[in-house]
């Protein structure tokens, strides 16, 4: 996150870090996520290199994390994943990142995902038809790096706020052109200084409607961070109801 502060997981309880385990056992920082119901974690496609279907085991998800290299066992909740479930329509051959978006499948101990608590909580995912305005203001968290080129991510959580973007203007020849599919919509601020940065993709963004916040995007690319005219792009959650619902079993209900 480049431009945001602080913030601390019981603020975004439903941040996943999802970590990946190197041939040489290091675990490092792959993505974000959101958990959208106890077993389950939303995040993007791209997080997951080709062949890595086959080898969940390699993924580890920590939920209700603050800090990156100390370990609160009081509050983190730590899985390994079961399963990964990529979008059939992710297609990266052309660098085109259409249809960014994964589950992945906690794995049950003693019959139980993750266990609610103050750090740790589901995100609810908007209804289908659910349309926001450009220039509302939403939310985005991650443990990405600060600033573009940077080496190292962020060793604590972080927020920032971004505008949503009409696809109109995002798909203008001074933003991103033919690059916007109708699966995409791009955020930012005004002035450029806040926006999401390498390692917080499949992190959440989320608004508020009607005093209640939904996941309405998953982080998912950008040319560099916090760069004018070059705002980040989210899949639209929206899009992808069905088919969330028809991976995981769960039913569709949000707010009433
Ligand atoms: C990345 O590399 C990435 N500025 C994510 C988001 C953005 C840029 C890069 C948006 O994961």
């Amino acid at each position: 996150i480049v431009g945001g502060t602080v913030a601390t997981v019981e603020s975004h309880p439903w941040v996943a870090a999802i970590f990946w385990r190197s041939k040489s056992k290091e675990k490092v920082l792959r993505c974000g996520g959101s958990l959208i119901s106890a077993c389950w974690v939303l995040t993007a496609a791209h997080c997951f290199p080709e062949g890595s279907q086959a080898k969940p085991r390699r993924f580890s998800v920590i939920l209700g994390k603050n800090v990156m290299n100390e370990t609160d066992r009081a509050v983190e909740q730590r899985f390994r994943v079961e399963e990964i479930i990529l979008h059939d329509g992710f297609d990266n051959s052309e660098g085109d990142y259409n249809n960014d978006i994964a589950l992945l499948k906690l794995r049950a101990e003693h019959g139980k995902c993750s266990e609610e608590s103050d750090s740790v909580r589901t995100v609810c995912l908007p209804p289908p038809q659910q349309k926001l305005q450009p220039g509302v203001t939403c939310e985005i968290a991650g443990y990405g790096k600060e600033k573009h080129g940077l080496w190292y991510k962020s060793r604590f959580l972080r927020e920032a706020q971004v505008n949503l973007i009409s696809d109109d203007v995002c798909r203008h020849q001074d933003y991103y052109a033919n690059l916007i599919s109708d699966n995409m919509f791009c955020a930012g601020r005004p002035d450029w200084s806040q926006d999401a940065c390498e390692g917080d993709s499949g992190g959440p963004l989320v608004c508020e409607v009607g005093s209640r916040l939904f996941l309405f995007g998953v982080i998912s690319w950008g040319d560099g961070c916090a760069k004018e005219n070059r705002p980040g792009v989210y899949t639209t959650v929206t899009n992808y109801n069905g088919w969330i619902a028809e991976k995981t079993g769960l039913l569709s209900i949000t707010a009433g």
